[in-house]
């Protein structure tokens, strides 16, 4: 039996699950919810967005309490770790904490008697992460773009344009408005980097997958790019850990682990990476010909790709793929968001949702449209302040579902055209791909057959085979056991509600043209 553990730090939660690779199951499913279980940080959804021009951070305590706090909850189920061969982790892309020089030092000496966060908050050279969901740094993504000659050669370097919630902008915002902290940070982790760190008790490296999404890394030399580097932060190349293939071993688990949870000394730790690079692995989608939707807090839409293939209007990116390779994905902010605000504002359930975009209202919803913006969109980047309405007209609460449903997967069709593919399929994950009526409608829209898979969690599951990779299982065989879809859940296109969306989609375009020019 060769055990692996997997775990997800997440915007909402932190998750782990045990995967039996040899068996192809999964031995335990565990989740703490920084809302609900760490409710003294007042992050309900995890992130504080109080912040007057778009900033968006977390407590990186929080997400240290929250490891904790989910290590003990494991042991108090029997969960034996001791068994564990190796562990990988999946991270929220973008977000970045900032760390002194001692932080390294700090992780090697950890004490098992003492919380990470009580031992490592001294160590902390900003108290908050900015995460991806900062839209604050329209004026640093210009400056970078200017510094390189414009956004076509920060997009050739790194596989996107200067983007407001990547890392590379974000630092250069601390740079600016904090030069002592800035100049007080040793080592800037991202999330994933700086989970890793702290399972192998030392700095280690950022992977591929993740550190695209920074505007910092050369996609084609897989290496920080000096002129982005230069042009982002004075002093900032001494800053970054340095970039590794996914599969990298970062070498033992650290002491703190052993002493405290009973992990073997003998546990191999593999690098992170980001969520959405997680859970094309997880999805079983890391070679190309499968399109993956993910459906959490935000929706993504990622592909294995062959060669990198970049976006001409600068919505999408290019990532490493932790098989070796690319990915792309797209970022539609207003994902789970939109659609709970929908649910909150009309008082619906979840069940009540899915049966009222089902069964009230018709494809196409008359003619009703919306645009369901309620935060600052990425894509496109459009801050209309607030949902817009294409009808003066009290929305009923079928009519407000269907809208916002129908608004989010043809702005996705819309803005997901660049990549010159045609799936035969569609895979789905993600917190709201249990919805029977929003996967109907992607599979309306999109025109073709939608699948989930037999696992809760695809990044989480993505993170441990990760794990197993790197300690060199075979990614093809563990995609085979662990990433296949679901008996008897497929939801095939109805052809007459395709007709109504091809109808439909040159005039959500113009819907949104004349709002983007408004
Ligand atoms: P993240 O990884 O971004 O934290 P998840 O993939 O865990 O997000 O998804 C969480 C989201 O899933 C919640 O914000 C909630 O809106 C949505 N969700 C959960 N259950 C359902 C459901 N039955 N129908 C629609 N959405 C759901
Ligand atoms: C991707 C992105 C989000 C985060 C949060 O670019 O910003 O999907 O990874 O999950």
């Amino acid at each position: 039996m060769s055990l692996v553990l997997g775990l997800d730090s997440s915007t909402q939660s932190l998750s782990a699950v045990i995967l039996d690779t040899e068996a192809g199951i999964v031995l335990a499913d565990h989740s703490v919810n920084f809302g609900d279980d760490l409710p003294h940080y007042n992050q309900s959804h995890g992130y504080d967005d109080s912040g007057s021009r778009g900033e968006v951070s977390s407590n990186p305590l929080m997400w240290l309490e929250a490891l904790d706090l989910l290590l003990v909850q494991m042991s108090g189920e029997e969960i034996d770790f001791s068994k564990i061969e190796a562990v990988s982790g999946s991270g929220q892309q973008h977000g970045s904490v900032y760390l002194k020089s001692c932080f390294g030092e700090k992780l090697a000496g950890l004490s098992a008697k003492k919380d990470l966060k009580d031992q490592l908050a001294g160590c902390l050279a900003r108290d908050r992460s900015p995460i991806w969901m900062d839209s604050s740094t329209t004026s640093e993504c210009a400056e970078i773009a200017e510094a390189v000659g414009g956004n076509e050669i920060v997009c050739a370097k790194s596989g996107s344009f200067a983007t407001e919630r990547f890392t590379g902008p974000q630092i250069r915002k601390f740079a600016k408005e904090s030069p002592a902290g800035y100049a007080e940070t040793g080592v800037i982790h991202l999330v994933s980097s700086f989970f890793a760190s702290i399972f192998a008790g030392r700095n280690v490296p950022i992977d591929y997958g993740d550190g695209a999404g920074m505007n910092l890394m050369n996609l084609a030399a897989k290496d920080w790019d000096a002129d982005l580097v230069n042009a982002t932060a004075d002093g900032l190349a001494e800053k970054l850990p340095p970039c590794a293939p996914s599969n990298s071993s970062s070498g033992r688990i650290s002491n703190y682990f052993v002493r405290r949870y009973g992990f073997s000394p003998t546990c191999e730790t593999i690098i992170w990476s980001g969520d959405n690079p997680c859970s094309l692995i997880g999805m079983g989608a890391s070679t190309p010909g499968k399109v993956v939707i993910s459906l959490g807090t935000s929706d993504t839409l990622f592909a294995a790709m062959p060669e990198p293939k970049t976006d001409p209007n600068g919505f999408g990116h290019v990532f490493g793929n932790p098989a070796g390779g690319y990915m792309s994905l797209i970022c539609f902010k207003n994902g789970s968001l939109a659609r709970e605000a929908i649910k909150e504002q009309y008082g619906l359930g979840w069940e009540a949702f899915e049966t009222k975009a089902l069964s009230e209202t018709p494809a196409g919803n008359r003619g009703l449209m919306m645009l369901p913006f309620y935060e600052p969109e990425i894509t496109p980047a459009i801050d209309t302040g607030g949902p817009v309405f294409s009808a003066n007209h009290e929305y009923s609460s079928g009519e407000a579902v269907r809208a916002v449903l129908e608004s989010q997967f043809l702005n996705m069709r819309a803005h997901s055209n660049w990549l010159g593919v045609s799936p035969n399929r569609i895979y789905i994950t993600g917190g709201a791909s249990e919805n029977d009526g929003i996967a109907q409608v992607i599979a309306n829209v999109f025109g073709v057959a939608v699948d989930r898979l037999d696992v809760p969690g695809s990044a989480t599951i993505g993170a441990g085979m990760r794990a197993a990779h790197g300690i060199g299982e075979n990614l093809a065989d563990l995609e085979s056991k662990f990433s296949q879809p679901q008996e008897g859940r497929r939801l095939e296109p109805e052809p007459a509600a395709c007709d109504v969306y091809n109808l439909a989609l040159p005039k959500f375009k113009a819907f949104l043209a004349e709002q983007s020019a408004s």
